[in-house]
Order: C-alpha cells, then structure tokens, then sequence
C-alpha cells in the first residue's frame, strides 16, 4: 500500500517540488487548490492527472485554509498518513497591508487543520509538518540560528507564523501528535514567486540583458539572507516527517549573503560586472563592464535603483541559519549553493523571456510588470 499525503498550498513554489518527490517515492498525493477565476496550477501542471485517467496518484481538492469545514471534510475523505501544511500568505510586505488575512490563514489555518486531525481521530495516524520560518527570529537575539534562538517576529506574517509553531508545539505535547515544525531558512528556485528579491531579481536582469527593461527597483540592499535551493528543502520537509521522534528541525546552508550581492552574482551570468555607487536611497547600481557583445546597454549605465516603497515597516536584517541538528539526526544538508542556484535562476528566466524578446521584435506590445 503506497502512503498517502496531503499538501497545503500545492500550487506554490514548495507545493511543487515537494509533489514531484513524494510522486517519485510512490506515495498517493493529495493537494488543497484555491478556487481563482483563472487557471492556478501553472507550477504542477506537468504532474497534473485528468480526473476522467484511473489509477490517479496526484489528486487535487477545492479548498481553503480559511474553511474548517472544507479541511475537515477534505482530511475525512483522504484519511492521510502525513500532512504538509505548506498553504499561506507568504509575502512578508504583504502581511503589512492584509495583518488580518495573514493571521486567520497562516496561524489560525494551522490550528484548524490540526483540530481535523483531532476530531476524526487521526492523531496516531497522521503526521503533520508545518511550514515555519526563519523570520520568527526576526530582530536579531543571536547569529547563527538554531532550534534554540528566541523568536522575535518584526511582521504580521512571522506573529502569525509564531502562533502557528507553538500550536503545533502544543497539539504534539498535548495529545500526542506527531507534529512538527521545519523552521526553514529562505529558499528560492526558478519556481520562486516573481515578488520576492531574488526572482523579482533574476527576472530583471534577464529582461534587461534581453532589452525588455530599463531599470531593476530594490529596496533595502544591505539585508541578508541564508538562501537554499527548495529542491534540497522539500526533501528535508519529508525527512523530518520520516524521522523516529517528531521534532523540530532548523533547515538553512549556513552562509549568509546581501540582497545587493546576489545583484552582482545574478548581473555576472549575464556577462555584466555591476558596481554600486552613492549610499541610502540615492544608491544605484552602474554597469561598470560588459563581456557579452549582445548586451544592449553601455558601460555607465544605471539598472538598479533604490526605491522606498519596497521597505518594510520593522525589517529583519540578517538572517544565518545553523543546521547542525538536521545534518546529524535526519542526514540533511543543501546540496545546491548559491551561485549554482543563481546561475539556474537566471538562465530560467533568460529562456522565459526570449519568447517576449521574439513577440517585442514582431511588433507586438510587451508589458512589463515591475513588483
Ligand atoms: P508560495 O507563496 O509559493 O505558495 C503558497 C501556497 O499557499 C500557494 O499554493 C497558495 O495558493 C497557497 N495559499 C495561500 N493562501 C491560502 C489559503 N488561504 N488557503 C489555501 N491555500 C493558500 O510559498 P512557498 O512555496 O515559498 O512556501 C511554502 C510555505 O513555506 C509557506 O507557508 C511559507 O510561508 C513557508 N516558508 C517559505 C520559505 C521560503 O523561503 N520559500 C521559508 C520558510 C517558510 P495560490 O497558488 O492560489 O496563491
Ligand atoms: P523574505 O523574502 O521577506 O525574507 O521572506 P523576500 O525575498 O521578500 O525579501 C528578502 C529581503 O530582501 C529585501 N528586499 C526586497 N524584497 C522584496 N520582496 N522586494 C524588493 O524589491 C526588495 N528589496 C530588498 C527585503 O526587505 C528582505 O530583507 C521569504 C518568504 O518566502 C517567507 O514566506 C519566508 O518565511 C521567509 O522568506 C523565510
């Protein structure tokens, strides 16, 4: 008999790759899809299974972490063996315009699918993984972070997140659960949403290294972040749910970069050394050399530019990850690093637009969308 799953927020970047694994272990996978008034299942549709083909092992369900009736029903129908609660508000700027939404999907969600688990009885059955975030470290107390550091959430998304790990913490101390906490470090892939740094970076300089954009706007440069490859991440989810004890695991690399570096890093695969000039708001980033003859601007050139609406209210500045206890208990440890990555991303990206760089040439109207 294969296992059966159930993933939350299945058609996001981690919902993705997660699938594609337990699909490759035999395991029968289930996922919770919102309703939206166009296609959303852009990221899994090389997985995607007609519901007219038998013998499905990918099976997607109507639902919303909002809804506890439709979780209820949803977990009754499927009766899993693990559950990945992967599905939330993940944008941390965002959380700061929609606090409530933030707090009802990605903390209370939590509780609901647990009391599920609860209700029907499942609690020897089903083991849960929920998605926590290294932003619950926040203002920094201590440099690396570990399973040990205090919290300090700086957003509305990382307070709902806060509940949403002791919840947790307390239906495994309570009744029993096998429920625990991934307290994962950034993670960025070509399936990265387009509004987080690195994506929203990857795709501008392949558009300006294609002649589709002029400028790269950025808010605070000096932060930095512990990035991981989420192919490497998924398979650390699914190992902290195999593990003897149900715990709680740090996942990060270990090494800590600036926003204004992987600029540099993700500018390099395109051919083009960058150089920051001035400071603050007034600080930009000129294109200093340039060793790809196709690359459409001259050396001198400004492409990045700071801008303050994409500050956030409370940052978190510095974010480096100890993943000591996952490498010795589960055997975990990243295997991609940053410039592979990068390299990935970019290329990704280059090959995305080319498609725009061939319809701008044949005279259509190309729109770009800059967040
Ligand atoms: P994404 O933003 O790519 O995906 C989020 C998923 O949640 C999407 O499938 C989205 O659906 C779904 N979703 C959002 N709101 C609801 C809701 N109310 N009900 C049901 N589904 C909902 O996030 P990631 O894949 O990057 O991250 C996965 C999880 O891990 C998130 O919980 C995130 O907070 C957490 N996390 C992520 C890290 C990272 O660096 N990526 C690091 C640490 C934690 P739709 O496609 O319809 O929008
Ligand atoms: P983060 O990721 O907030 O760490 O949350 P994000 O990529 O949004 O920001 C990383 C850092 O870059 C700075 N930054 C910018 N960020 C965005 N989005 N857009 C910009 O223009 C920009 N300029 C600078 C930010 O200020 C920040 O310091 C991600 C999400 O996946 C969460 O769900 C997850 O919990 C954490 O990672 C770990």
């Amino acid at each position: 008999m294969s296992k059966v799953a159930l993933i939350t927020g299945v058609t996001g970047q981690d919902g993705a790759y997660l699938t594609e694994l337990l699909l490759s272990k035999g395991y029968e996978v289930h996922g919770i899809k919102r309703r939206a008034s166009q296609f959303n299942t852009d990221r899994i549709d090389h997985l995607y299974q007609d519901p007219h083909v038998s013998d499905r092992n990918l099976i997607l369900h109507y639902g919303d972490l909002t809804d506890s009736t439709n979780l209820v029903r949803i977990v009754q129908e499927i009766q899993p063996d693990e559950i990945y609660n992967l599905a939330a508000m993940s944008h941390v700027k965002v959380s700061f315009d929609m606090p409530e939404y933030a707090a009802d999907a990605d903390g209370i969600g939590t509780l609901r699918l647990l009391e599920a688990i609860r209700l029907l009885g499942l609690t020897e059955k089903t083991r849960f993984y929920q998605a926590s975030t290294s932003e619950l470290y926040g203002l920094v107390q201590e440099v690396p972070q570990s399973e040990k550091t205090p919290f300090y959430p700086r957003s509305p998304y990382a307070v709902a997140k806060m509940y949403a790990y002791w919840i947790t913490v307390n239906y495994r101390e309570a009744y029993g659960m096998f429920a625990c906490n991934g307290i994962l470090f950034n993670h960025e892939s070509p399936l990265r949403g387009e509004t987080f740094v690195t994506r929203k970076i990857t795709r501008a300089v392949a558009k300006i290294s294609l002649g589709l954009q002029d400028q790269l706007y950025l808010g605070n440069l000096d932060a930095q972040r512990d990035w991981g490859h989420a192919r490497d991440y998924v398979e650390g989810m699914w190992r902290i749910l195999q593990h003897d004890e149900p715990e709680d695991f740090v996942l990060a690399t270990g090494v800590t970069t600036r926003v204004r570096d992987f600029v540099r890093m993700s500018f390099r695969e395109v051919g083009v050394e960058l150089e920051f000039r001035g400071e603050g708001v007034d600080e930009v980033g000129v294109v200093a050399a340039v060793q790809d003859a196709n690359f459409p601007l001259a050396v001198g050139t400004t492409v990045v530019s700071v801008d303050p609406r994409y500050f956030r209210p409370t940052e978190v500045e510095l974010l480096l990850g100890d993943p000591t206890k996952a490498q010795t208990k589960l055997g975990w440890k990243h295997k991609y690093d940053l410039a592979a990555m990068c390299s990935e991303m970019v290329r990704a990206d280059v090959e995305l637009f080319r498609r725009d760089q061939l319809l701008k040439r044949e005279g259509f109207e190309i729109r770009n969308q800059y967040e």
